[in-house]
């Protein structure tokens, strides 16, 4: 063969190529348009009858509301997760995901498929991960410190309990200043169903806590394929010693192996503590006299004024008391008059959740609701309804829990990374009833 018939066949080569590649893009794109066309069906259905509402009460509509998210762009999930229900989540970015309000679930424990994700690090692969069995972890700061590999947790103990998982920065979306982050409304959350062993099983085989413990320091080990400055990209996190008394090690989420996007084979859960504490891929546990000295605990999560940061700020441990409405919502468009049934979910944060009042009228005047479903115990959230007979009109729909001797506040507390966000008026909901 001379060189000129080599090099006409390497160029039909490279055409061929490049035309399957457009074709195939062009396949992927079409895919997911359908995709966003069929979400938009399902959650923007009440676009142009609220933007009626909107003239009426200067509350933006959901398309103008939206446009804020990343979302409104024909944006697929990236590949870790592809598969979820884009139908059900809001993608701000691939490290920032959340479920849609009206997509929680009705049903107590939040499906798989609609969890929010929150990666500060790449999620790890399979390959990354290995052989799940094989997987360790250490345990330090106790009488004997030892290395326990997946296999060897699952024969210490076994136990399954539902907490909450949520952000830090759930309700970020709702703050007036510009706060840099995932701008979530109420979707970096849910109730998970965990399985795994105590805390406690794992430290009474290390022979108990060193006595002058003050915290328990969890690490993961999803910045070490990075190769970025474990001081900048580590997920250490330190909360009070007691958490451990609580916590547990997770092997299982809502009865499947934990995905590699939900910290698996292994994670932390530090039962109604904020989402950060809950360690994905969880490589130490060390009980410590400080705390961890890494970004992600000395310099963010920091509950601090407008304009303040550092360190001898509150870190978000402990989570408040907090509810939302998740149906009818400003999502699922305008509602029919007549019964309606106000649903939504409430939690206690580290106390029982003991009554969740519910407003029509913008919390100038509030019914009780009540608890259905299964009690899961204090640290899942309870479903509640209060069923209301609704005239046409417009209505602003709240709910206020209480739990633990407190009640929610009505507004935020302003801080510089939009923490924390547990006030009634930024999330309810308003609602057209024709
Ligand atoms: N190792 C590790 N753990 C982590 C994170 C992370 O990026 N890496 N993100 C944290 C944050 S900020 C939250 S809100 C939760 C999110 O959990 P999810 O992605 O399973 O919903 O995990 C926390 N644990
Ligand atoms: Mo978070």
């Amino acid at each position: 063969m001379n060189f000129a018939t080599r090099w006409l066949i390497e160029l039909t080569n490279q055409l061929v190529i490049i035309i399957l590649n457009n074709k195939q893009e062009e396949v992927m794109k079409k895919r997911i348009i359908k995709k966003i066309d069929t979400s938009k069906r399902n959650f923007l259905t009440g676009s142009v009858t609220l933007a009626g509402v909107a003239a009426a009460t200067s509350v933006l509509p959901i398309t103008i509301a939206n446009a804020n998210h990343k979302d409104s762009s024909p944006k697929g999930l990236p590949d870790f997760i592809s598969w979820k229900d884009r139908n059900a989540l809001i993608v701000h970015s691939d490290k920032g995901i959340e479920t849609h309000r009206s997509a929680i679930g009705e049903s107590l424990i939040t499906p798989n498929r609609n969890i929010y994700i929150r990666n500060n690090m790449p999620t790890m692969s399979n390959t990354q991960i290995g052989d799940r069995n094989n997987w360790k972890v250490s345990i330090k700061g106790v009488k004997n410190p030892k290395t326990f590999s997946l296999a060897q947790l699952k024969k210490l103990g076994h136990t399954t309990m539902a907490t909450i998982l949520q952000c830090s920065g759930n309700g970020r979306g709702f703050f007036a200043h510009k706060v840099r982050g995932s701008q979530w409304k109420t979707g970096a959350a849910a109730c998970v169903l965990w399985t795994g062993v105590p805390m406690k099983l794992v430290v009474d085989a290390c022979g108990g806590v060193d006595s002058d413990a003050v915290f328990m320091t969890s690490a993961g080990v999803d910045h070490e394929p990075t190769g970025l400055d474990p001081k900048k990209a580590k997920v250490e996190r330190s909360v009070p010693k007691k958490v451990y008394k609580d916590a547990m090690l997770a092997w299982e989420m809502n009865g499947v192996p934990l995905p590699n996007a939900h910290g698996g084979p292994l994670r932390m859960v530090t039962p109604g503590y904020f989402g950060i504490n809950n360690v994905k891929h969880l490589g130490q546990v060390a009980f410590t006299k400080t705390e961890s000295t890494v970004k992600y605990m000395k310099s963010s999560y920091r509950i601090s004024p407008i304009g303040k940061k550092g360190s001898q700020y509150p870190s978000c441990w402990e989570m408040p008391v907090k509810s939302w409405i998740t149906r009818p919502t400003d999502e699922t468009g305008t509602v029919k008059a007549g019964n309606v049934q106000i649903v939504g979910v409430a939690m206690g944060g580290m106390k029982k959740v003991r009554s969740v009042k519910v407003s029509i009228d913008g919390g100038q005047s509030w019914k009780k609701a009540k608890f259905v479903g299964p009690d899961l115990g204090k640290y899942a959230w309870r479903q509640f309804v209060l069923e209301a007979n609704l005239a046409p009109g417009s209505y602003n729909l709240a709910s206020k829990a209480s739990g633990g001797g407190k009640t929610q506040p009505e507004l935020r507390m302003e801080n510089r990374r939009g923490y924390a966000h547990n006030g009634w008026k930024d999330h309810s909901v308003n609602i057209k009833v024709v």
